[in-house]
């Protein structure tokens, strides 16, 4: 039964808790963080793999760029695909800025390790958390573990802890306005050890289904495939996963995706979801604990990135110049990026997927939207825009 205090109390090392974490410490305030998984399941755990431009920055800016900038791939574009034809959108030519491909994973092994080495309290394997007194001045962390309780007094807590988290669940019942959305499909995504036969990601329009080609390193390959929501991978041998990858991706120019051993396999569901406010008395939601986006948009990390940017600099005010004015703001300051993000993703979502339930109007439109992006310098600037990220107001 021990007893802790801190400034802010973080449940949840994905790359919210972990980059708050960080953030904070530049700042010279005190953290502690508790993550239910193990350090090696955290590192290991394939998830995200692009880095908006403004990510970049902020992870440079805050010095933890050192092996992102040594190993992570600069995007210039991506290509569209349609009809086994592809359009290149050039997003520096449009907009000045790039992208970089390098796996979420590698961001958290990155953060873990300088928290670390800069002493911070990162607590693994943390047992049973629970929040209390959130309305009050101390607000509680109870972490229960082999029948012992430890308790942790904040002054706030950071609710990083993901979509199936204890913290957002921790809102009073009626607190919360929730906006969801499922989508009618889902990803067969695998990673693969095959070294990328192209230079950038393909989002492929496909009557068979969408289908992405994306990368993590000059050895491995990440690739995707529209499928049922409750696709049965045993389903999937790696002969039919390959098969269906070349007949969604082959392109008329005689592309094809390398082949090589399958090293992971999975199914991710697509959704939309937000809830408002993101903060109750002295808890504050960042990341996924608040918002999921459909991978489409591949705005998952850069959000959660985006909203601990702007918690730091508002508990930074707060106790560097007593000024609370930031910190009342944040919810309405995040959600302003948060539905901008919602709406590019359920965009980049609604164009290149195929909906069960679409009519035959509504295909065409959906070919005609494609084309008009494919053939519109503004139009192709507007997604270039998005999805290099929106800057950090
Ligand atoms: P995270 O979920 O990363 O981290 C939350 C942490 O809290 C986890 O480590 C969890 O173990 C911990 N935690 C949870 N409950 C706890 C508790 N009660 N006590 C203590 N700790 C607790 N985005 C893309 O752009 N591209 C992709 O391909 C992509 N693939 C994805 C695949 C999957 C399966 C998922 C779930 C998400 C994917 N995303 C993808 C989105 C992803 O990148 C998230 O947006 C990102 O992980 C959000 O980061 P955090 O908010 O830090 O949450
Ligand atoms: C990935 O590389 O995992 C990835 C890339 C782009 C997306 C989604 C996922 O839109």
């Amino acid at each position: 039964m021990a007893k802790f205090e801190t400034q802010v109390g973080i449940v949840g090392a994905g790359p919210a808790g972990l980059m708050l974490s960080h953030l904070l410490d530049q700042h010279g305030i005190a953290s502690i963080v508790l993550e239910a998984k193990a350090r090696a399941y955290c590192e290991e755990r394939v998830r995200a793999g692009v880095l908006e431009h403004t990510s970049v920055s902020m992870l440079r800016d805050a010095g933890v760029a050192e092996r992102l900038d040594r190993e992570g791939l600069r995007h210039e574009g991506i290509d569209l695909g349609l009809h086994c034809r592809l359009h290149r959108i050039p997003f520096v030519e449009l907009t000045g800025k790039a992208v970089t491909v390098y796996g979420q994973q590698e961001v958290v092994k990155d953060l873990i390790s300088r928290r670390l080495s800069d002493g911070g309290d990162l607590r693994f394997e943390c047992g049973e958390v629970s929040l209390h007194d959130l309305d009050g001045s101390r607000p509680k962390i109870r972490v229960e573990k082999q029948g012992n309780v430890d308790t942790i007094c904040c002054e706030y807590i950071a609710g990083c802890d993901g979509f199936h988290g204890v913290s957002r669940p921790s809102f009073p019942q009626g607190a919360l306005t929730v906006y969801d959305r499922t989508y009618p499909f889902a990803w067969l995504g695998i990673l693969a050890e095959a070294p990328p036969s192209r230079e950038e990601l393909i989002y492929m329009h496909h009557q068979r289904g969408f289908a992405l080609y994306s990368m993590r390193s000059p050895r491995i390959t990440r690739l995707y495939l529209q499928c049922k929501p409750d696709e049965d991978l045993a389903e999937w041998s790696d002969d039919r996963v390959w098969s269906e990858l070349h007949a969604r991706l082959g392109c008329l120019d005689g592309w094809r995706p390398a082949e090589g051993k399958i090293l992971q396999k999975g199914v991710t569901g697509m959704r939309s979801f937000v809830v408002e406010p993101l903060q109750f008395c002295r808890l504050f939601l960042a990341g996924d604990a608040a918002h999921i986006v459909p991978p489409t948009g591949a705005k998952g990390m850069n959000l959660a990135l985006a909203d601990v940017h702007y918690l730091a600099e508002a508990l930074q005010s707060r106790y560097r110049e007593n000024d609370a004015r930031k910190l009342d703001a944040y919810s309405a300051t995040c959600l302003r990026r948060i539905w901008k993000a919602q709406r590019f993703s359920w965009w980049m979502t609604s164009l290149l997927h195929l909906f069960d339930d679409a009519s035959p109007f509504d295909r065409k439109r959906q070919v005609a939207e494609l084309e008009y992006v494919m053939s519109s310098r503004a139009a192709a600037t507007a997604l270039a825009e998005n999805y290099v990220g929106l800057p950090l107001a």
